[in-house]
């Protein structure tokens, strides 16, 4: 199986509330389209959920009445944005069902707490491409909380132990330093354990409302335990997602435990 996220900041503008890159989701689908193994995919929130999340402090879990207002809205928005993309992948001849965070896991102080691979399981044996998503779930200890993307495809890569984990993100990999500052940013093509330790925690400033690129870097190397391949891919480079699936040797960060 090959397990597929594709990030908020590539099918959505993520400073423009609610904005669908459409021609970026279609393309992508079209080189979903042309795999040959069975597919999972998981895509972001990007500004369907990020922005209004992050005003509500929404990852934070109930504080006040004021914000239940906006779980319902951040719901309802990731929704119409998870609609986009089944049809953006449909269009496309991929035969996508929505699978919510909600419907196969419950949630706890902001982490899964249990996890049924069921309805994707049922779905895949049909032959259907189950599509989850980032999501505000009901939670527990917190009333609610934020489910990221990424949560999803770590319990789905423990399920599922996939041949190959693809991240489209809206750069080429990691970097040494910020690429979109320093001219002598070098692409990291090997990411382990010693990468991340040398990382400067400085970078975990720069956080959304599911974390800093720390933490997801973090949880990579977690689903970079349970798969034969994990990598990171430039999303916006046409092509770059379709060689990635067909085994072709691709610019990316190959992510590998340890
Ligand atoms: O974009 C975030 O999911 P992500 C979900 O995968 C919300 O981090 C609702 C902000």
């Amino acid at each position: 199986m090959i397990l597929v996220k594709l990030g908020g900041s590539v099918i959505t503008d993520k400073s423009r509330l609610r904005t669908f890159r459409k021609a970026s989701c279609d393309r992508l689908s079209k080189e979903l389209g042309q795999a040959r193994a069975a597919l999972a995919v998981v895509h972001g929130a990007g500004s369907f959920g990020h922005i209004e999340a992050k005003k509500h402090a929404l990852h934070k879990g109930y504080k006040k009445e004021s914000q239940i207002q906006a779980v319902a809205s951040v719901q309802r928005d990731v929704r119409e944005l998870n609609l986009k993309v089944l049809e953006s992948l449909i269009d496309s001849g991929i035969r996508a069902v929505s699978v919510p965070p909600a419907s196969a896991g419950t949630f706890s102080g902001g982490k899964l707490s249990s996890f049924s691979k069921t309805p994707f399981e049922v779905q895949l044996d049909l032959g259907l491409i189950p599509v989850s998503f980032g999501d505000v779930v009901p939670d527990r200890s917190m009333g609610f909380s934020i489910c990221s993307g990424d949560l999803m495809m770590e319990a789905l890569a423990k399920a599922f132990r996939p041949k190959l984990v693809v991240f489209c993100a809206d750069v080429d990999g990691v970097f040494d330093r910020d690429p979109k500052r320093s001219a002598r940013a070098e692409l990291i093509t090997e990411f382990d354990g010693t990468s991340l330790r040398n990382m400067r925690r400085t970078q975990a400033r720069h956080a959304d409302v599911t974390g800093s690129i720390y933490g997801k870097l973090e949880r990579m190397l977690v689903i970079a335990r349970h798969c034969e391949k994990c990598m990171i891919v430039n999303g916006n480079v046409p092509g770059r997602l379709r060689n990635a699936i067909a085994g072709r040797q691709v610019i990316a960060t190959r992510v590998v435990p340890g």
